[in-house]
């Protein structure tokens, strides 16, 4: 009799890739230890195919901000819609750093050592975002706090927590799931899980 109650809206199958089951916590994932940096300790390198630039708390604060709501899909079978986030865009933040037209690939670089690698093309779509609220709240430090990245189109572990760099690559490198196994991409609807080569 309390079916009606509990029953949960069934959510748009077309926005959830095959092989993920929704969840409506927000589990944590993360590999070592969580770094413990503070909003003003904060930056972000920019190097490699880039002219070197280093952006503090402040220098973030002063770009646009924008909130944007997107889905998270994580490779260990979990998805989680509608998250919102604040922070500055990608596309905004490209206004700011002047990249070599030689730079195909990127690594995201961490405070804690992990590292993630994305294209050129993947980076710069306008749903990217550099994040620092969660659910209208300071980013807690466990989903990387005070800043990380967003990539709403790649499975999760792109979307680096505790961001400290960006460094600008003309040819693809591994980051740390990716030599470890994960595929290069890894986009959720073609199901890019693990590596082909
Ligand atoms: N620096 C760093 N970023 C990371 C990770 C990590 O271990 N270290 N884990 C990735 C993985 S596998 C996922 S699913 C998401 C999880 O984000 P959450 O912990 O906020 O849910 O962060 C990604 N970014
Ligand atoms: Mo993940």
């Amino acid at each position: 009799m309390f079916g009606s109650l509990f029953k949960s809206r069934s959510p748009d199958p077309a926005r959830v890739p095959k092989g993920q089951r929704l969840t409506n916590g927000f589990p944590i994932m993360t590999y070592g230890d969580t770094p413990q940096i503070k909003p003003q300790d904060w930056q972000l390198r920019v190097w490699g195919l880039a002219t070197e630039k280093t952006f503090t708390w402040n220098d973030f604060m002063a770009m646009p901000q924008t909130e944007f709501t997107a889905d998270f899909h994580c490779v260990t079978t979990w998805s989680k819609l509608d998250v919102q986030w604040k922070g500055v865009k990608v596309t905004d933040f490209l206004k700011y750093i002047e990249v070599d037209p030689k730079a195909v690939h990127l690594m995201e670089h961490c405070y804690g050592g992990y590292t993630t690698n994305i294209a050129m093309e993947d980076f710069v779509r306008e749903e990217n975002f550099f994040a620092h609220t969660l659910f209208d709240q300071p980013l807690p430090i466990d989903n990387g706090g005070p800043m990380r990245l967003v990539v709403p189109h790649l499975y999760a572990w792109k979307s680096a927590k505790w961001l400290n760099g960006l460094e600008f690559l003309d040819k693809m490198q591994l980051g740390f799931w990716e030599r470890n196994g994960y595929h290069h991409r890894g986009e959720p609807f073609a199901e890019e899980r693990y590596s082909s080569f």
